[in-house]
């Protein structure tokens, strides 16, 4: 079924004739799509444009794109089609395929406009990999089309004869310049990017430290696991700045990967530093009522500069039990998102919306009501198309929500 409707998808988004001449060349239909239209928030509340990775399930672009996760040994045949007016590819950084599938536009191939690619690869070898389009590198990665690889070995070790661990925390750092992706007009030279947002897996300062970007169906940045297991951190840059990451003793970081190959012998790691593109896969094992953060400073690789700092928090999974979030808001269902006229919101929680509004990309109200419902269908036909948060407030709950028109 959920194949069916894919197919049905690409087939309405592109022209019949285009489709069957390329359908030979990949299998499965594509999941994936790029595009140039994305909206990252920031923090502190900005819609910053991105361009990027998305599933065709969701219908919109992320940054960093979605986790592509594998097996090692795993026959891959990731197709993706470009659903914007410029070119793109993606570059396996780190996986062994060949030149005609590295995404490496003179050695390989573009995907232009209306296009479909598809690079075939085995992933034969387990770890932490990225991926990245490789037209105009240095304005495309800013932009934000990059993601990260997951080759998981079997049996739950992290490679044959490796530690065994409980569960993987990919963490993704990456940075941009908020001016260039305001303004995306011409490519900048590396040296040029002077980047002034800092994140982890997209989100940044608050956002990380709640746990919660109060999107529907966007789990939490807060990892934990049992008291005696280990998680798998896995480490990748795509940032323009050196990410320096200071993990507390008591966490016992013990490095076992580093570029997607075991390191001749493992190693305690209490700081370590990550140039871009590179990528380390740690283990840590937090004690019962561990609850503690790693620091993720960023550095200015020009002149040595500190420029931020983001933290991770890890905790005892046994914490997690009946934790308060008073501070943060809670999330509403909207649906279907992206919309067009009409959106159902929910509560989840069966409490009442009362007082609710939408505020545009500028902050600004653009509609607000009154109900005593917990689920309500509000007409959006007046509003543009764009990204907008709808917030009610409940007595001491502030409910809140993303939606795009
Ligand atoms: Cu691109």
């Amino acid at each position: 079924m959920r194949l069916y409707i894919a197919i049905l998808f690409v087939a309405s988004l592109f022209c019949l004739n285009a489709f069957n001449s390329i359908a030979q060349t990949f299998s499965p239909p594509p999941l994936f799509f790029a595009g140039m239209d994305g909206i990252l928030i920031s923090d502190d509340g900005m819609d910053i444009p991105i361009w990027g990775y998305g599933l065709l399930s969701d219908g919109y672009i992320t940054a960093p794109g979605p986790l592509l996760e594998y097996e090692t040994g795993d026959e891959v045949n990731l197709a993706f089609v470009n659903n914007s007016p410029e070119s793109h590819t993606i570059h396996l950084h780190g996986l062994d395929v060949d030149q005609a599938n590295d995404g490496v536009p003179t050695t390989s191939f573009l995907v232009i406009m209306d296009e479909i690619g598809a690079y075939s690869f085995t992933a034969s070898e387990p770890g932490t990999f990225l991926y990245h389009c490789h037209v105009t590198t240095t304005l495309h990665l800013t932009m934000g089309m990059y993601g990260m690889i997951l080759v998981r070995h079997p049996g739950g070790v992290l490679f044959e004869g490796g530690p065994s661990y409980y569960s993987d925390a990919p963490l993704l750092f990456s940075d941009l310049e908020i001016a260039t992706n305001l303004d995306p007009v011409q490519s900048y030279p590396f040296h040029d990017i002077r980047p002034d947002y800092f994140m982890v897996n997209g989100r940044s300062g608050s956002q990380l430290e709640t746990g919660s970007t109060g999107i529907p169906g966007e789990s939490g940045t807060i990892i934990s696991c049992p008291n005696g297991e280990s998680i798998a951190l896995r480490l990748g840059s795509m940032a323009y700045t050196l990410t320096k990451i200071i993990i507390p003793p008591e966490l016992e970081g013990m490095c076992y990967m580093s570029d997607g190959r075991p390191v001749p012998t493992p190693f305690g790691v209490e700081e370590i530093d990550i140039y871009p593109g590179e990528r380390f896969t740690i283990l840590i094992s937090p004690e019962a009522e561990y609850d503690g953060s790693i620091e993720v400073q960023s550095w200015d690789m020009v002149n040595s500069e500190y420029l931020n700092s983001n933290f991770v928090r890890i905790r005892d999974a046994a914490l997690n039990i009946g934790t308060p979030h008073i501070q943060s808001p809670l999330s509403l269902s909207i649906s279907p998102n992206p919309s067009s006229n009409f959106i159902t919101v929910n509560t989840n929680d069966a409490r009442s919306i009362e007082d609710w509004a939408i505020y545009n990309a500028s902050g600004k109200i653009v509609l607000e009501g009154q109900t005593d419902l917990h689920l309500m269908r509000v007409d959006i036909s007046s509003l543009e198309s764009g990204s907008y948060i709808l917030e009610s407030i409940n007595g001491q709950n502030h409910y809140r929500a993303r939606f795009i028109r």
